[in-house]
Parts: structure tokens; C-alpha cells; sequence
């Protein structure tokens, strides 16, 4: 299912078919963080990534934007990939304006280069700070890279661990262009979210207005997984991914205007479960509890973040 390329042993495929979700998305819903794998035939994966996915187009992806009801994405180059953003420049080009990306840059890239990814419709570049999915790059090289993005208005997507944010807070303090935080800076959910662990990254967020997070992935971070917990058996109250909520709620109602939702299609590295994206979709109303709370998290916040020129364009 890779094109030449076998698949990291153990690999688990996303799951095609997902359930229609009963929750009702509002009109111009953006899925603001999935990825394209390849095909490895046509975009062969890097030579230093980590893993080997199967593989995951760019029509795959929007059939599930269709069939989900979103009518918009973001697709942030995985590591898989490395810095060769060729398969996500494609899929933009594919989704007829409908996507906009995050690219991985090196610190070597011209202007000229950065102006054809812009054109493309790239309007981020993304920072790993996860061990096993990438080699540190070193702080002066992320520097040299976002200098040059800031001119073009981008803003930096950080991927990292919650246990990794003590060391790292002062240099994403430091960085002067809107910050995007993967996942919530991956909780431990099994800690207090009133605790000092989850408190440290709402600090983060308080003292940094050019920082917001994507409020996404429970699939990952959660331990109770996606069935009903026993006591809501039989209750009629079902809810996958119960664990994460406090955390997700709380950072959505507390930062309304600086949250982002995506699925993380077609979900690399998944140990335990592949997740039904339509049950995913489901989980939304669980952190965003209000039609406008639902409309600024799926709509406004990422329509101001990857297509406000367009958009005001398009207005005038
Ligand atoms: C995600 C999470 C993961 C992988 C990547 O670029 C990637 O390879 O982001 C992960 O393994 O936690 O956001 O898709």
C-alpha cells in the first residue's frame, strides 16, 4: 500500500469508511491539521525519516473532508516526508484553494523558494521538537527560518511533549511571529489538568497572546480510548475519549479565539487503535460546548489564521 516503499512493521492503516458523524458542522468547517503520506511511488518518503507509512492521497483526504462535511483543510507536512514538501505543494495545488499547508523548511531556503511554497498556499512552517519523529535542529537554525518567514506573515506550528516544555519555554517565548501549538503540547491525561504539568502550558498561553493550540488528537493522548467508559454504559450517554475533555474544554473556553481542531488524518503511528474519523468528529461538542464557541474553533479561528487575505479578498 506504499508504491516501492514497506511499511514500518506494525503499522496501522486509517480506516476507511468512517461513520457519518451526527454532529452537525457549521458551514465553512476547516479540518485544520491532517496530513498527505505520498504516494510513495509518485512522492517517495524521505531517506532520514522515522517511520514508514502506508499510503494516504490527497483525493483520500478530500473524500473524507466531503464525506466528514468540512469544506476546508490544513495540511501540515509530516516527518515522513522530511523537507521535500513536493506531495503537499500537490495537494495543494489539488485542492483548488480548498487547503492551505505547513511546510518543514531548512534554514538554507531562498526567497524565491519561500514565495512559490506561499503561492502554493503554504502560510506556516512547522517546528518538531518529538524525539522519535526527528534529529533536534539546532535554536540558531530555527532562528535563521523564521526570520525569513516573518516578512511573508507565516506563523511557526511547534510539535513537543508537555514533558519538554520546561526547557523550550523561554525560546518559543522569544519568537515574534503567531505560534501554533500541536496537541496541546501532548498532555499526560492521566495528571490533574489543575496541576502543575497542564498549568505550565495554560501559562504558556496566557502570557503569550501570539500562541494558540490545536485542541486535537484525543485518539493519541487519551488512555480511557474510545469506548464508553463502564459507568455511561446503558445510560445513553456515550462519549469516546472521555479523559481528554477536561483538558481540551478547558483550553477552548478559556482561549476561544486562539484554538484550532484538525482529525491528524490519516493518523501516523498509532499503537493500540486506529479511530473512526466520523467518531472523532463526534467528540467535538464534548470540548466546544456552544454554537459559537463550535464556530470559532472549526470556522472564524482558522479562516483568520490561513486565509484572511483571500478571504478579505473575496469581501471586497
Ligand atoms: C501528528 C503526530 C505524529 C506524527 C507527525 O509529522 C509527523 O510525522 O506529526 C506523531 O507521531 O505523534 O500530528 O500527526
Amino acid at each position: 500500500m506504499s508504491g516501492p516503499f514497506e511499511k514500518t512493521p506494525g503499522w496501522l492503516d486509517w480506516y476507511d469508511g468512517p461513520s457519518i458523524p451526527t454532529f452537525r458542522m457549521p458551514e465553512g468547517a476547516v479540518d485544520a491539521h491532517c496530513h498527505v503520506f505520498g504516494p510513495g511511488a509518485e512522492f517517495p518518503y524521505a531517506p532520514e525519516r522515522k517511520y514508514t507509512p502506508c499510503d494516504a492521497s490527497a483525493e483520500q483526504l478530500f473524500a473524507l473532508r466531503d464525506r466528514l462535511g468540512f469544506d476546508r483543510n490544513v495540511i501540515v507536512q509530516a516527518t515522513c516526508h522530511g523537507a521535500d514538501n513536493t506531495a503537499l505543494v500537490d495537494a495543494l495545488h489539488r485542492s483548488e484553494g480548498r487547503a492551505r499547508g505547513v511546510a518543514t523548511v531548512r534554514r538554507d531556503i531562498t526567497a524565491e523558494q519561500l514565495a512559490e511554497l506561499h503561492e502554493a498556499g503554504v502560510r506556516g512552517v512547522r517546528f518538531n521538537f518529538v524525539k522519535r519523529l526527528v534529529d533536534r535542529v539546532p535554536t540558531d537554525a530555527l532562528q535563521e527560518i523564521v526570520a525569513k518567514i516573518a516578512p511573508l506573515g507565516w506563523h511557526v506550528v511547534i510539535y513537543f511533549e508537555a514533558e519538554d516544555l520546561p526547557e523550550l519555554y523561554d525560546f518559543f517565548s522569544g519568537i515574534p511571529v503567531p505560534l501554533v501549538v500541536d496537541h496541546m503540547g501532548r498532555p499526560d491525561v492521566t495528571k490533574d489538568p489543575d496541576g502543575l504539568e497542564f498549568g505550565l502550558f495554560l501559562r504558556f498561553l496566557r502570557e503569550n497572546p501570539n500562541v494558540w493550540t490545536k485542541v486535537s488528537c484525543p485518539e493519541r493522548l487519551s488512555v480511557s480510548g474510545p469506548r464508553a467508559l463502564p459507568e455511561e454504559v446503558g445510560t445513553g450517554e456515550q462519549h469516546a475519549y472521555t479523559d481528554v475533555v477536561p483538558f481540551a474544554r478547558r483550553v477552548v473556553e478559556e482561549f476561544p479565539d486562539r484554538v484550532l481542531w484538525g482529525t491528524d488524518w490519516p493518523h501516523p503511528n498509532l499503537k493500540d487503535h486506529m479511530p473512526d474519523d466520523g467518531l472523532l468528529v463526534d467528540y467535538i461538542p464534548q470540548i466546544a460546548t456552544t454554537a459559537e464557541l463550535q464556530r470559532k474553533l472549526l470556522v472564524d479561528n482558522p479562516h483568520r489564521l490561513y486565509w484572511a487575505d483571500s478571504d478579505a479578498t473575496e469581501g471586497a
